[in-house]
């Protein structure tokens, strides 16, 4: 079994990252979950409102102790720093909560989540951007550093975006392109070309965890995720204190589960634009397993392996039409109505990912069905009183 493997998780207080921390933990692995409340203190600078009310990091690990008797040692501090980074490979590291205080060793595996994750976010304006450009790369930058002074056969899982690759007229590869030019052939990482700063950033950490695997023969798995949604995960459901934190506005919330808070509160589904545009997306239960087959499944020394993690695509005129569907099956009165467009995006284009990699390590899809909608749907409406109309949208521009 996993009993003795160790995985430290950056940025564990965020959707993907206390989810991913529960699930580690419930397989036997020893948890270190690591984050400086970035999100939710953004959350709250920007008054963007959150479902519901979500306990602490510390408070979290303490309800799973309770529930499971499993421990996932927390600590709160800033990943920016680098001797925070260094901590945790050479023993200097300090739990702010734990069962045993004990230092648990090197981890084998980190979960590279911890970053400003909003494209909306990077383009409030150039303090946001600065914030965005500094935490991303200073943060995997720190990391690249410790992993190769300190542990390099450690396996770093960082997740990406498919939004490095933009929509290019030509179908997206996972991650590679071989390029055949005056005669001669060579492999590189496919062409990479974002719409926001916050994408941007991304880029950036594929090229200094690339340069690490190049230069010092780190092993680097880089998964490209699309938008996610969902609320429950089966570890989630064992209390509800434990459920991941929700967004629904404009900066922080991810187009599926916006769409589904609109229905609920009578709000006409906001499509940007002509609706033409197309991504592909991932149930969160989905990306808990891809991160676990990657984990399962390292790199050689020297090799940066790179999925496309997402499992179906969708244009948004297609979500909205799925969404208004089951609303209007549940009861509710759904309009979707096409709003000027605040981002600068091709809103007709052609969009063919290859996203085979993850379903040959086994992962098993869950799709974005008129059940697991109904599902979302019900534990919305729960919260339906405290979802705040001000906050759908705002208008960030770019
Ligand atoms: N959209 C609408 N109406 C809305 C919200 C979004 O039409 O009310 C459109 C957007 O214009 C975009 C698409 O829906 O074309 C997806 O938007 P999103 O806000 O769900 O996703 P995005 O800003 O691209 O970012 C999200 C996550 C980010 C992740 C990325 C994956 O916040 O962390 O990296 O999805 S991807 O989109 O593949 O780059």
């Amino acid at each position: 079994m996993n009993s003795n493997k160790h995985i430290l998780i950056l940025g564990a207080d965020g959707y993907l990252g206390w989810p991913t921390a529960m699930y580690f933990s419930k397989l036997g692995y020893q948890v270190t979950a690591v984050d400086n409340y970035f999100r939710r203190n953004a959350c709250t600078e920007l008054d963007v409102g959150m479902l519901y009310p979500v306990p602490s990091l510390i408070e979290r690990a303490k309800i799973w102790y309770d529930k499971t008797g499993k421990e996932i040692k927390v600590v709160i501090g800033d990943l920016q720093e680098p001797e925070l980074v260094r901590s945790f490979f050479d023993g200097r590291v300090q739990y702010q909560w734990a069962v045993d205080n004990a230092f648990t060793g090197i981890p084998e595996t980190v979960v590279h989540y911890a970053e400003q994750p909003s494209a909306p976010y990077s383009l409030l304006n150039y303090k946001y951007a600065n914030v965005t450009i500094a935490n991303n790369l200073l943060i995997t930058n720190n990391l690249m550093f410790a992993v190769k002074d300190l542990s390099p056969k450690t396996h770093v899982i960082h997740v990406g975006t498919m939004g490095e690759y933009g929509t290019p007229n030509i179908d997206i590869e996972e991650g590679w392109l071989d390029i055949e030019h005056n005669g001669r052939k060579d492999k590189f990482l496919f062409p990479r070309q974002a719409g926001s700063l916050y994408h941007t950033t991304k880029i950036m950490d594929t090229d200094l965890m690339w340069f690490a695997v190049r230069m010092w023969d780190l092993r680097i798995t880089d998964l490209m995720q699309g938008p996610v949604y969902g609320i429950e995960t089966e570890e989630s459901l064992i209390d509800e204190r434990l459920k991941t934190l929700f967004n629904y506005d404009e900066i922080f919330g991810t187009v599926i589960n916006r769409f589904i808070t609109q229905a609920i509160v009578g709000y006409p589904l906001t499509v940007y634009g002509k609706g033409g545009q197309t991504r592909g997306y991932i149930n969160i239960n989905d990306t808990l397993q891809c991160v676990h087959k990657s984990a399962l499944n390292p790199p050689k020394l020297g090799e940066l392996k790179i999925y496309n993690q997402i499992m179906e695509t969708f244009s948004v005129n297609e979500l909205a039409e799925k969404v208004r569907r089951v609303g209007e099956k549940l009861g509710y009165s759904v309009e979707v109505k096409s709003i000027d467009n605040p981002r600068k995006e091709a809103e007709e284009h052609y969009y063919n990912p290859s996203y085979q990699g993850l379903l040959e390590l086994g992962v098993k899809p869950h799709y974005l069905t008129d059940a697991s909608m109904e599902e979302m749907f019900k534990v919305v409406e729960e919260y339906k009183n405290n979802i705040r109309r001000d906050v759908i949208f705002r208008g960030v521009k770019w």
